[in-house]
């Protein structure tokens, strides 16, 4: 067997498991999964820019594509294939591309939009499959969780003790949105505080961009989803994580790990405005949490301390970046799988999206270098403790 610092990780992999497909089926609006006449496969429509191209999109049921007609030359969200929900499919994607273990995660909009009342069962059946599918291909296979945020506060922290009993989970996945009010909202702390005591790493991941009046009135006739995607999703990241560590969560929570989708959104390159910011910041200075004798971590110490980045980044320039500013030793490649499929050719081949990342650590780090090899695996083993069978074990604290 190839040593654990040969072994290629992928950390940002997400699944829509059936009974989650389901879900979105079942759904008038948005998140949800619709067929649409003269298309093969049916679509899934999720993010907040989309709906105005579903609204323009006339549709009768769900069911019946038969009597749906388009008013726009553009279908609205992306065709689900099984790519989406199929675990033969996720370990074909893995051996195409050499990935010998992913760390798979519910995808965005996770169980946000799922009602109070539901979502504490909701997220322990989901978590449940995400346990099952993983114990089908031990040791290749682990999970982020999802939590039901909208769930009372003690039904979320009843959560997060079933997650740590389920043996292949090392973390969960989190949106922006929080309990409602984002990540700086102080009734949060006590959840940090129980990810972290427990060892279960926050995958960090966008959803809702920034508002589409931004993106101007061409784009969604235009633009397709280029600027939610590229620009909405990194702004979203770095906005979140700059008002938790202005609210103080990094301090309050000092177990709490955080791995930052697409390598920090932009904050390897404003980490140093927001630095500039924080020390000129009249207001901050005068209240004590900036300045002189203010004690406080700077973002950069924050960054090497309490947060990892992915490495889905697409180019050289980005990854070294990222390198700079978390460290050789943070960085955990991704592929995004199963979004940003070829277009147009073989979506069982080689996918575009996933070398272009693996060609950027290359790149940046140097071929078969000890520090490309740790970022397109080795971090990952260690820092998501892959090698152990179960990762909470013994040392789970009690909530
Ligand atoms: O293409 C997309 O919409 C997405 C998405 O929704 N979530 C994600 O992680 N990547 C791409």
């Amino acid at each position: 067997m190839a040593s654990p610092t040969h072994h290629v990780v992928d950390i940002h992999t997400h699944m829509y498991p059936p009974a989650y497909i389901e879900l979105l089926e079942s759904r008038n609006s948005i998140p949800l999964i619709r067929k649409f006449a003269g298309a093969d496969e049916p679509r899934l429509i999720i993010l907040p820019a989309e709906a105005e191209s579903l609204d323009k999109t006339t549709t009768t049921t769900p069911n019946d594509p038969a009597s749906s007609t388009s008013s726009s030359p553009h279908l609205p969200g992306r065709p689900v294939t099984s790519h989406y929900s199929s675990l033969k499919q996720k370990l074909h994607f893995m051996d195409t591309h050499q990935i010998d273990i992913s760390v798979i995660s519910l995808a965005n909009p996770w169980l946000d939009f799922i009602p109070s009342e539901d979502a504490g069962e909701t997220a322990k059946s989901i978590n449940q499959e995400f346990s099952h599918m993983c114990g089908q291909a031990p040791g290749r296979l682990f999970f982020f969780a999802t939590l039901p945020l909208t769930a009372p506060p003690e039904t979320l922290l009843a959560a997060v003790g079933h997650i740590r009993s389920l043996k292949y989970c090392r973390g969960v996945i989190l949106g922006t949105s929080g309990l409602g009010k984002g990540l700086d909202d102080p009734a949060l702390v006590p959840v940090f505080r129980a990810l972290g005591a427990n060892k279960l790493t926050v995958f960090l991941h966008p959803h809702y961009g920034l508002p589409s009046e931004v993106w101007g009135p061409r784009a969604t006739d235009e633009y397709g989803h280029v600027l939610p995607l590229a620009l909405g999703f990194p702004m979203e990241t770095t906005i979140a994580v700059a008002r938790m560590y202005l609210a103080g969560v990094f301090e309050q929570a000092p177990e709490l790990r955080l791995i930052l989708a697409h390598s920090g959104g932009t904050l390897p390159f404003l980490a140093g405005r927001i630095e500039s910011c924080v020390v000129h910041d009249g207001q901050l200075v005068r209240e004590g949490k900036a300045g002189p004798g203010s004690g406080r971590r700077t973002l950069w110490q924050v960054l090497k301390e309490q947060i990892y980045l992915d490495a889905v980044v697409y180019s050289e320039v980005g990854l070294k970046a990222a390198v700079e500013a978390s460290g050789v030793d943070r960085l955990m490649f991704g592929t995004d799988h199963p979004f940003f499929p070829p277009l147009g050719s073989d979506e069982q081949g080689e996918w575009e999206s996933v070398t272009w990342n693996a060609e950027a650590v290359r790149k940046a780090l140097g071929e078969g270098s000890e520090g490309a090899r740790a970022v397109m695996g080795g971090n990952a083993f260690e820092i998501l403790r892959l090698h152990e069978e179960d990762a909470a074990g013994a040392d789970a604290k009690v909530i």
